[in-house]
């Protein structure tokens, strides 16, 4: 057995961290052989909830859960954490536009970077979840300049899995047969879903499927989907989201497997002529908690005009909350 990891969960008692903090105390992301303590954090609001929570993960007998800390102050739940999952933010209203919910959550992450950088380990690897989850990041990596730039990220991993289990249903292949399906850009309908270096069962998948189901259809469902599943369960997307972030993480500590890769945000080092310093969605391929971007995909005009549009909403999103970025 390895020495315990210390992974923190912010919003812990909100939907996602319930689906999440049981599937990281099981071992599904860090392994059968690597105990964990879980350091959760909510809002003085929360965590009358969070105790319940605590008590299930308690009644669980999980044998990889070494510990369960409970804290109001991200300076008491980062301390020492070498894995953090920023879920906990506020969720947009009906009456919020994009720009109200950047504006509304930009200053959690501000101090969440901060508290980052003053107490997580020498090793921490911070996945942004809460949304705008890549400009929340890109505040976060700001205000915690003590934490390397490649150590924050934001999750477009739900996408990633939307778009396999869409091309899976589509061809009547198994998810785990569509590989390479990267996701360029924002977390947001602006998102590009990238098909054109797909593989079905290691076969390009524009030779499997028609061109005109992948630009219309395809891409339309996978951007809609939060909204259908909003629509049909009356609540966003919960368990499917936690999936997704232990997804993220565990290829992260895992690493990708060999001609491989998978999606993440990450900050850009001006690859593929985008723009240096944003938190963007490329192809990365991991090993031990590091990654690189895949180098030399072939991107045509489609695909290069949905990564321009990407890209210009990021930008306006930066400079929604420039006064955040320190
Ligand atoms: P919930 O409202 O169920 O839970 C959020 C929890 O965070 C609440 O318990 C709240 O008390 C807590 N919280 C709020 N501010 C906090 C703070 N400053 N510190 C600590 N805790 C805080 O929302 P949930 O459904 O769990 O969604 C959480 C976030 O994930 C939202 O921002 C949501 O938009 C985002 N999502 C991101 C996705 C992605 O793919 N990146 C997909 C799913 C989801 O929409």
């Amino acid at each position: 057995m390895n020495a315990p990891l210390r992974v923190a969960v912010t919003g812990a008692a909100g939907n996602i961290g319930y689906a999440m903090l049981f599937r990281l105390a099981a071992g599904d992301c860090y392994g059968k052989n690597q105990p964990i303590i879980l350091q959760c954090l909510e809002l003085p609001s929360g965590m009358k909830a969070l105790e319940g929570v605590a008590m299930e993960l308690e009644d669980s007998a999980f044998p990889l859960l070494h510990g369960i800390e409970l804290a109001d102050d991200p300076n008491v739940a980062f301390k020492g954490v070498n894995q953090a999952f920023l879920v906990g933010s506020r969720p947009r209203t009906k009456d919020m536009n994009r720009a109200d919910l950047i504006t509304a959550n930009g200053p959690i992450f501000v101090g969440q970077g901060r508290a980052l950088a003053a107490n997580a380990a020498g090793d921490v690897r911070v996945l942004v979840v809460g949304n705008p989850c890549n400009t929340n990041a890109l505040i976060a990596m700001h205000s915690g300049k003590a934490i390397p730039r490649d150590r924050w990220h934001a999750m477009t991993r739900l996408d990633e899995n939307r778009a396999k289990a869409q091309l899976a249903k589509k061809t009547g292949a198994l998810p785990g047969e569509i590989t390479n399906l990267g996701i360029w850009g924002n977390h947001s309908d602006t998102m590009f879903p990238d098909f054109n270096n797909a593989k079905v069962r290691g076969a390009a998948a524009t030779s499997v499927v028609e061109r005109a189901w992948l630009e219309g259809e395809f891409l339309k469902t996978v951007a809609t989907r939060g909204k259908a599943i909003i629509e049909a369960r009356g609540v966003s997307s919960a368990a499917s989201a936690a999936s997704a972030a232990v997804d993220h993480m565990a290829t992260l500590w895992h690493g990708t497997a060999p001609g491989e890769f998978s999606s993440m945000g990450v900050c850009s080092n001006g690859a593929y002529g985008l723009p240096a310093g944003l938190i963007f969605s490329v192809p990365v391929t991991t090993a031990a908690g590091n990654w690189e971007v895949v180098e030399g995909l072939a991107l045509d005009d489609f695909a290069r005009s949905k990564i321009a549009a990407t890209t210009a909403e990021l930008e306006s999103e930066r400079n929604t909350v420039s006064d955040l970025l320190a």
